[in-house]
């Protein structure tokens, strides 16, 4: 039988397990990339596994999240990661140059190739054919020092396109298409592969957005073939080198089959507070908006904001509605530069920001009380633009432009003729100057720390039996962003695990931490899918630290689970979901956390003395390094 182009990478970087769905299997990894945010704990990790230099191919450490540097501590962030990097054999790429998604896109993804990353939307790379998955921070560290990445094996959906785009649809229709059909939690434990005649007319930066924004389903990853586009995109890049063909043979099998023809997408808008709730921009018609803001890792290409350019030349937006607009990379930067189309932008009123995630994070550019702002991110979780209330609507950079000269939400037929389809020109402006490559001597580096980075805690072993009181009861499809907000402000914190972690759950209770203080250890009690949305391991390890022992909840979500059992958090499964409702915050309980075994059911005792069964789904590796304290416990305990 034929193999998928999943099955294909999977078997050429194995290097433990089977490939049998939900069987651990263990992978050899190219590439890494980290952000700041989450790369300083990553590579302090890395730090204390003490190996010297890295071990992969390549590993990237971008600075794109916080760049604001409102004091001491962003700025030391950003010079710890420069030394660190050099010291250790990895490239750096300073503030400003990009988004890592978009600038590891452009210049180090290579088709075939293994990519984790210390940020969920690493799945971008898997527009031109890399398995690129995102991970926890740990997990890459691990990665770096040359360990495999283990994960469950994945089913393998076939995303069948056929047809081509029409009009004003764009690659970001095709996933909120697909989130509206399967939902956010649609894809834990699977790999969307596109496939199928429809996948030739998109171009390498649609398919990007699609690969992208998978994350939102909680796939694995999602991976388009690498065709000719890819190599004509590489070429561009001035890496036609680092092409090879990658195709599923005709034959191949797959677990899940998903047929989409895109000749019948229209503009679509994922409305507050979820990216599941789609309905096509026609259905809003008449409702006002504050707000457009073009950019982050999902459309900020090339192509996104030529268009934007292009919708935009001539008019001008409404004085109500603010338009901002943040390039992927300088790459991108110099290009519209180049062709006269940063003063389009100008004239219409946009802010033009710097080359970073802005306000994808939350840093800067929120929208006013209950505004209403319509954004090609690929996340609008309640809180997460720095609005409590604001009201995020998710869409195309095309559809947003639009909507920006409109100052409302209107019907696409009465857009007028749709813009062209960009290709890139063939003379792309290099950037590589701008990356730090590490020294081929780096002896004399030395790795520079600032006082907020606080050296990583020991946690002790699992005991026996916890006795604890469920502190918090959340519902279904809690995000990191609940757990462990972003922003400006706690951003910052991320290298002070202690300082940090006083914003464990602020949002959803503010009286939480203070609870948990008190009690000096607690259990979680959460839904379907908890744990969705970012890679941040700080919402493992702030709850760690707080005396978090457990969660118990419905399911998971697949990169919050790895973190929890990182940092030594015993994810329990209720056995019965209905049990859900016997549980109460305060319940106190016996947890026989000694007794359990892979997969094993064992019953928690409340204090009403009625007992609930657990589960879980955890291998014997990961519960050995959860009773370990931890995964940094448990690699040590095996060197030693
Ligand atoms: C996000 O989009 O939520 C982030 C910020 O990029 C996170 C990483 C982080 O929290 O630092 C992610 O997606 O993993
Ligand atoms: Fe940055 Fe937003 Fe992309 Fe996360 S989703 S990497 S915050 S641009």
């Amino acid at each position: 039988m034929g193999k998928s182009i999943t099955h294909k990478i999977i078997e050429r970087h194995l290097v433990s397990g089977e490939m049998i769905p939900g069987r651990e299997v263990g992978l050899r990894i190219d590439q890494t990339l980290t952000q700041d945010a989450t790369g300083t704990m990553a590579w302090l990790q890395f730090e204390a596994i003490n190996i010297g230099k890295v071990r992969t191919d390549l590993s990237v450490s971008y600075v794109d999240h916080n760049t604001l540097q409102m004091g001491f501590r962003n700025p030391d962030d950003h010079r710890y990661l420069r030394t660190v990097a050099a010291k250790s054999g990895a490239v750096f790429s300073p503030a400003g140059t990009g988004i890592c998604h978009q600038l590891h896109l452009e210049n180090f993804a290579k088709p075939g190739a293994t990519l984790i990353g210390s940020d969920s939307h690493t799945p971008t790379a898997g527009g031109i054919g890399s398995m690129a998955m995102g991970a926890g921070g740990l997990s890459v560290a691990l990665a770096m020092a040359g360990e495999a990445y283990f994960i469950p094996m994945p089913k393998v959906v076939k995303v069948n396109l056929t047809g081509q785009l029409t009009g004003w649809a764009q690659g970001k229709d095709v996933i909120l298409h697909l989130l509206g059909l399967l939902t956010v939690k649609g894809g834990v434990g699977k790999v969307f592969e596109y496939a199928g005649p429809g996948v030739a007319s998109l171009s390498v930066p649609d398919r990007a957005t699609i690969t992208n924004m998978g994350a939102e389903l909680g796939a694995t990853t999602s991976i388009f073939p690498a065709d000719e586009r890819t190599r004509d995109f590489l070429e561009k890049m001035g890496r036609g080198q680092d092409f090879v063909e990658l195709m599923a043979d005709d034959d191949a099998e797959y677990d899940e089959v998903v047929d989409i023809d895109l000749s019948t997408l229209e503009p679509l808008v994922a409305q507050p507070h979820m990216p599941d709730r789609v309905c096509p921009v026609r259905e809003l018609a008449g409702k006002k908006i504050d707000q457009c803001a073009i950019g982050s890792c999902t459309n900020s290409s090339y192509s996104d904001l030529k268009n934007t350019a292009q919708i935009l030349a001539g008019k001008k937006t409404p004085p109500e509605t603010d338009l901002l607009i943040s390039p992927g990379s300088k790459q991108v930067m110099k290009m519209l530069a180049r062709e006269g189309l940063i003063e389009p932008l100008l004239d219409a009123g946009a802010r033009v920001l710097e080359c970073t995630c802005g306000p994808c994070i939350g840093m800067g550019g929120s929208p006013v009380s209950a505004g209403v702002s319509v954004r090609t991110f690929n996340r609008n979780f309640e809180g997460r633009s720095g609005t409590q209330d604001g009201q995020i609507y998710l869409a195309s950079a095309q559809t947003a432009a639009r909507l920006a000269l409109d100052g409302e939400f209107t019907d696409p037929v009465t857009w007028g003729d749709a813009p062209e389809r960009i290709e890139l020109p063939a003379d792309v402006p290099s950037i590589r100057d701008l990356f730090v490559f590490p020294p081929a001597d780096a002896g004399d580096v030395a790795i520079l720390r600032g006082p907020n980075i606080v050296a990583l805690e020991d946690f002790a072993e699992l005991p026996d039996t916890i006795e604890a009181k469920v502190l918090l009861k959340v519902g279904d499809n809690i995000t990191t962003d609940h757990i462990l907000p972003a922003g400006a402000e706690i951003t910052a914190l991320r290298s002070n695990i202690p300082a940090i972690s006083q914003y464990i759950f602020s949002r959803v209770d503010k009286e939480f931490v203070a609870r948990i203080t008190e009690a000096g250890t607690g259990v979680i009690l959460g839904g379907e899918n908890y744990g969705q949305g970012s890679s941040r391991e700080h919402a493992a390890l702030g709850p760690r630290h707080l005396g978090v022992k457990a969660v118990i909840v419905k399911s998971l979500a697949r990169i919050h689970r790895a973190n929890l059992v990182n940092f030594g958090i015993l994810p329990l499964l209720l056995v019965n979901p209905a049990d859900y409702d016997r549980l109460e915050q305060g319940t106190a309980l016996t947890i026989p956390a000694s007794a359990m075994t892979p997969g094993g059911t064992v019953d928690i005792v409340a204090d009403s003395g009625e007992s609930i069964a657990v589960t879980n789904d955890l291998t014997k590796k990961e519960l050995e390094i959860i009773q370990a304290g931890g995964l940094l416990n448990a690699v040590r305990k095996n060197q030693s």
